[in-house]
């Protein structure tokens, strides 16, 4: 296995050492293979919105399991998710299962190029939209840059496709409109950027992607994989008042097992084969198991709408967090970013509004800050430019325990 992990961050490979391996996770626990116990924000990067196997997730998998894994033929559980999906997200009036965030916005990407007949993506310096060729795309030099392959393997054409912007410039989106007039299918943002660390959109930004996209014929692509259920019911879309054309989700939508979803204006969703002639399918998606646990996910969503207690949970993380960094007098050389149970400490002064000033991060002293957190039980996300994931199972004890450690960490990454 290349790295020996199934996804590169999982390696450790950006704050160095040897990742540990998981054997179980429970509650806001995850317990390694030589029997160490963490408090866990990674949340295998999302999913986990009430915390390791909730009873109501597990309940519904052992349920499904006893009648069968996959059909390859229709079932009532997609349509169950589907109804819950398209009430709790307004914008979305019909979905698309798939079983990856990169399938829904390599999906919702297609369908934007179809319906506009367009060939041009717009996407943000740092944000990240998984592995489909045209987003493995970063910033050539310019406000509004055609786009330079990531990674070999993405050629120069398909890249030079994807215009990329800063996020949280409205005069580099107007830049993008005007060098390319005619020619953009989709603006793609995640509304409330967690790829580069916590990044919240400016006030106005994505009212003026909804406007420029709008008036130029482009459609507004939120993608939600993170942010889809864990900011609100409804998402970013919800917390931010922003309807747009297309939304990608996945993660959350889950449970824990693999699923993404792409859906939005109904005149839009059915270009989607069959009912349209743009093709996309997959052999599991829809997959009996993973709707259950999305099901049952999104059922806790609307009888018990957490957000209450994860803005409780994490406005209680950031101060606490805020405390021992200002009694280590170091408010200047770190800076917290939050949004509701996302949360990001930033290993250089903020404010982060975009990818060039989160750049500046100390990526070293956060690997050493990461390592010491580790050894004092606190498993953070083994790179700076991730989000720390909080659930509804983290306590206020562990959240105590996690700034008891971080203070302690802290003092040790930034020790002379
Ligand atoms: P997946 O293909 O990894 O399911 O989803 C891709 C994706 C799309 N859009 C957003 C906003 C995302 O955050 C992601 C995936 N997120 C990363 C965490 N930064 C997944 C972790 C990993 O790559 O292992």
């Amino acid at each position: 296995m290349p790295g020996g992990v199934s996804s590169p961050v999982r390696s450790f490979r950006s704050v160095g050492g040897e990742p540990f391996f998981v054997v179980s996770g429970k509650g806001a626990r995850l317990r390694d293979a030589d029997g160490r116990s963490y408090i866990d924000y990674v949340m295998s990067y999302g999913p986990h919105l009430f915390g390791h196997q909730p009873g109501f997730v597990n309940r519904a998998l052992s349920r499904a399991i006893r009648r069968g894994t996959s059909y390859g033929a229709p079932t009532e559980a997609e349509v169950r998710l589907a109804e819950r999906v398209t009430k709790l997200v307004p914008s979305i009036e019909m979905v698309r299962f798939v079983n990856s965030g990169t399938e829904a916005t390599m999906s919702a990407a297609r369908l934007a190029r179809a319906a506009t007949g367009r060939k041009r993506l717009v996407k943000t310096e740092g944000g990240y939209h998984g592995h489909a060729d045209a987003f493995l795309a970063s910033a050539g030099s310019g406000l509004a840059a055609l786009g330079i392959a990531d990674t070999p393997g993405v050629t120069s054409e398909v890249a030079a496709q994807t215009v990329v912007v800063p996020y949280n410039d409205v005069s580099a989106l107007d830049e993008a409109f005007r060098r390319f007039p005619g020619e953009i299918a989709a603006v793609i943002l995640e509304p409330l950027a967690a790829n580069m660390g916590v990044v919240p959109p400016s006030p106005g930004y994505l009212a003026a992607a909804r406007e420029r996209t709008r008036e130029s014929g482009s459609l507004l692509i939120f993608d939600e994989v993170i942010s889809g259920f864990r900011l609100a019911a409804g998402g970013a879309a919800e917390l931010y008042g922003i309807q747009p054309d297309l939304t990608t989700l996945g993660k959350i939508l889950g449970g824990g097992l693999p699923v993404g979803a792409y859906g939005g204006r109904r005149d839009l969703m059915e270009r989607v084969a069959p009912s349209g002639d743009v093709y996309q399918a997959g052999t599991l998606s829809g997959n009996p198991l993973a709707m259950a646990a999305g099901i049952a996910m999104l059922q806790e969503i609307q009888n018990r709408p957490p957000y209450g207690e994860l803005e409780e949970k994490g406005a209680l993380l950031e101060r606490l967090l805020a405390e021992r960094i200002d009694q280590l007098g170091l408010a200047s050389r770190l800076s917290l970013a939050r949004a509701g149970s996302l949360l990001t400490l930033f290993f250089a002064s903020g404010p982060m509004r975009d990818f060039a000033s989160v750049k500046r991060s100390d990526t070293k002293r956060y690997a050493a800050f990461f390592h010491a957190m580790r050894e004092r039980g606190v498993f953070l996300p083994p790179a700076q430019f991730e989000a720390w994931f909080l659930s509804t199972a983290h306590s206020e004890a562990d959240l105590r325990r996690t700034a008891r450690a971080a203070g302690e960490s802290l003092a040790i990454a930034f020790g002379e």
